[in-house]
């Protein structure tokens, strides 16, 4: 199949599922290509079956906002075209989802008809896409499109509560190429780059907005390392980081906390973290949970959305109520302070893991395209 993939090519979780199952796709035989304004981020191996087309946007004075919707929606019409692109396969609904039934209805002109998949990822509904500002378009796209997933069913049914949405919606969680994950893969010697011997490895990873809940994040450490030796090492950026780092400073524990900034790194860190923290407001799923467990890193969290979906109580980590940091950091600790049990959890967080491996979750798309070739709707 030739297939068209619209996402955010940044460090954000929609970005990045995207861009694996692209590449995956790509594995399995498909040719896929990638139309968005830069490079996804992950993105680092073009070959014969994986293409990438830039979107561009020509500034123009006369413009406060650039018309990205109009750019993206002539690339995708002059990509179906050349490509003959057989399915697009758009994340994250805005404005993706709108852009693609544009494309659509353009094509459907010079007589072409290409079914458009939506997958919701999570503020495209929550947060933003049920803002009334957005809402009659984010509403109208959805119900437009040939078919709609969504990675969670916590998703499904806020995107049901919350839009007037007349089709199905087929929840495919998001997944993680388990393989990648191997911890064998780095020396000790890489972890003497993040912490000493005695010390634990907390770690955070996230694009630092208000919704991560960053103060908890630093919180819950405060907490941890005023009992056991530990180092939090937080990856990304974001709106939030300054505050934490401000934070750091009250609790004058700069020294035990390292902000890197994105990395490309991200498996390596985990390889070597002891736990997870991801105290978000809300989370639709929450893929860098995922991508931890992976690693054999349980994971403490807040219980919203669709974390409890991904982190098992009791068996991968533990999930207490959004803004309970106390509660978070003592079961913390008691996952931390003990040997015996620290092992049980990360055996418990892989294991959980491998139910959304790559393979198993695949296929699923696959199906979605073949059936949305089959049933496309009309315009
Ligand atoms: O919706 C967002 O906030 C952005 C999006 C992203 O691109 O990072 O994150 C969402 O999609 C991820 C991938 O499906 C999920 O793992 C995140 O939980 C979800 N974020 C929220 O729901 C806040």
């Amino acid at each position: 199949m030739n297939l068209g993939i619209v996402c955010y090519p940044t460090f954000g979780g929609s970005g990045v599922l995207a861009t694996e199952l692209g590449l995956e796709l790509s594995r399995k035989g498909h040719e896929v290509h990638f139309i968005t304004y830069s490079q996804p981020v992950r993105l680092e191996l073009l070959n014969s079956n994986v293409h990438f087309h830039e979107v561009n946007v020509p500034e123009y004075p006369l413009f406060h906002y650039q018309p990205y919707e109009l750019a993206l929606s002539s690339k995708l019409v002059d990509m179906v075209k050349i490509h003959k692109i057989d399915v697009l396969h758009v994340h994250y609904a805005i404005p993706h989802a709108y852009a693609a039934y544009m494309a659509k209805k353009m094509l459907h002109e010079e007589g072409i008809d290409v079914p458009i998949v939506t997958t919701l990822h999570g503020t495209d509904i929550t947060l933003v896409g049920s803002h009334p500002f957005y809402k009659t378009a984010v509403t109208f796209s959805i119900n437009k499109s040939d078919a709609v997933t969504s990675v969670s069913q916590n998703l499904k049914e806020d995107t049901q509560r919350l839009f007037h949405t007349k089709n199905d919606i087929t929840v495919i969680p998001n997944f993680i190429d388990i393989n990648k994950y191997n911890t064998t893969t780095y020396k000790d010697s890489d972890r003497d780059l993040l912490a000493l011997p005695e010390e634990r490895v907390v770690t955070h990873v996230s694009n630092f907005r208000p919704v991560k809940r960053i103060a908890d994040v630093v919180e819950i450490f405060y907490r941890i390392q005023k009992e056991i030796p530990a180092k939090l090492i937080m990856v990304g950026e974001g709106s939030e980081r300054k505050e934490a780092e401000q934070l750091c400073k009250t609790y004058k524990i700069e020294d035990k906390v390292v902000f890197l900034g994105n990395s490309s790194e991200v498996d390596k860190i985990l390889c070597f973290s002891d736990l997870f923290l991801l105290p978000s407001q809300t989370e639709s799923f929450g893929l860098a949970a995922l991508e931890a467990m992976a690693s054999g890193v349980p994971v403490i969290s807040s219980d919203s959305g669709g974390i409890p979906e991904v982190n098992i109580h009791g068996v991968s980590g533990f999930l207490s109520p959004v803004g309970a940091i106390d509660d978070m950091a003592q079961n913390a600790l008691s996952i931390l302070k003990d040997e015996t049990v620290l092992e049980t959890f990360k055996k418990g967080a892989q294991n959980t893991a491998t139910k959304f491996d790559i393979h198993k979750i695949v296929p699923f798309y696959e199906a979605i395209y073949e059936e949305a070739l089959k049933n496309r709707i009309s315009i």
